[in-house]
């Protein structure tokens, strides 16, 4: 290793050092929400998928969702393509949760309404630790799979 090298290699790992201290400085966890669709829904149900990540140094839970669009609204998941509610989703310290499409997801039942495409619908996200965050989902159309391309 040259002396070159070596600076370099320094300086990464204190830059490293210092993004650890920051991000857990309060232990708490700090959330944001991204990447949130409801593909248009065909019948009198829907799904919802949006990624939660967790830059803290403290775990979270997904416990619930609520919207003004059904008042049965759960969270499943789905394994061995059958889908069963559960009590909450681990939202990581320093990670993140990803609700997509053939895996964890919200589940909307007799909706209320229908949303269409191009239009939004209301959630508020419900955890264990932190306040709850009210999030927009944009409304695709039935195929859409951001993680296909
Ligand atoms: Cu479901």
């Amino acid at each position: 290793m040259n002396r070159r090298t070596t600076l370099v290699a320094a300086m990464a790992l204190t830059a490293g050092l210092a993004l650890a201290g920051c991000s857990s400085s309060d232990g708490k966890p700090e959330l944001t929400v991204g990447g949130a669709f409801m593909p248009q829904p065909v019948g009198d149900m829907a799904a919802g998928f949006l990624t939660v990540e967790n830059s803290g140094g403290t775990s979270d839970k997904l416990t619930s969702v609520t919207s003004a669009v059904s008042d049965d609204v759960t969270i499943d998941e789905t394994k061995k393509q059958k889908m069963r509610e559960v009590e909450a989703f681990d939202i990581p310290a320093d990670g993140e949760l990803d609700l997509e499409r053939g895996g964890n997801h919200i589940m909307f039942m007799a909706l209320k309404q229908t949303p269409k495409q191009g239009e939004k619908v209301a959630v508020e996200l419900h955890f264990e630790k932190s306040d709850p965050i009210t999030v927009e989902l944009s409304v695709k159309e039935p195929t859409y799979n951001p993680k296909k391309h």
